[in-house]
């Protein structure tokens, strides 16, 4: 993934004229789309193809399974069109290693979670995130998933994986903000809500690629 705007567009919408809609709107201002299974499951697999031919697709698919099944399903969102791919961390090293090596086979990116953004993932996740962190970097991962929402938690997780991406989502709904991420060390924001239930979603991109690029100097 090429990183220019710092903004990734999570298209957490379930109707394809929306879908398509807002990411017209926003194009100017993002480095990837990211598709989830709210669009996948409302719109079919299709709309990553379709949204293949003109931006980069993130399939967010929080792979979790055993290493058999985590390849099989990141070798049908890589044939319908994604560039990369994000895959928990918590099942261990032999299941991320399996969408690492579907990954490279289509020259794709695979990105882990380790600690998410919602308070929720204080319970289990944020003890064992340095460890998710460190085993993404030991499988070859791109990059990292890490929460704006707790911007000490970029730093740290930023520190154990130096030059990997590391890309953060909990940003406006979630009440973390896309500069103090970007300041602790995120690469990139994960942004939904804010930019496709926005009145303008192309300003409200623009807008958040502003601040990005002032978090960055
Ligand atoms: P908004 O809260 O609407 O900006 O959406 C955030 C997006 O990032 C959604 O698609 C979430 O599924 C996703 N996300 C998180 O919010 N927190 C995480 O810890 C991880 C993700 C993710 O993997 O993208």
């Amino acid at each position: 993934m090429k990183i220019e705007t710092g903004i990734i567009l999570a298209l957490d919408v379930t109707d394809r004229a929306r879908a398509v809609n807002v990411v017209e709107a926003a194009a100017p201002h993002i480095d990837a789309v990211k598709v989830g299974y709210p669009l996948v499951l409302g719109a079919g697999l299709g709309m990553v193809t379709e949204l293949a031919g003109s931006a980069y697709v993130l399939c967010d698919f929080k792979v979790a399974d055993i290493p058999n099944t985590n390849r099989l399903i990141a070798a049908e969102a890589f044939r319908a069109g994604a560039k990369g791919i994000i895959c928990q961390a918590f099942p261990g090293k032999d299941s991320v290693a399996a969408v690492v090596e579907e990954a490279r086979k289509h020259g794709g990116d695979v990105f882990v979670v380790t600690e998410m953004s919602h308070p929720g993932a204080l319970d289990f996740m944020a003890p064992n995130a340095e460890a998710m962190a460190r085993l993404a970097a030991a499988a070859g991962a791109s990059g990292i998933i890490a929460p704006a929402t707790r911007p000490e938690r970029v730093r740290a997780l930023k520190g154990i994986i130096g030059n990997m991406l590391l890309l953060s989502p909990g940003v406006g709904a979630q009440g973390g903000k896309a500069s103090d991420a970007i300041s602790a060390g995120a690469d990139a924001v994960i942004v939904g809500r804010s930019i496709y239930d926005s009145a303008e979603p192309g300003r409200a991109a623009r807008d958040l690629a502003l601040e990005v690029r002032q978090a960055k100097k």
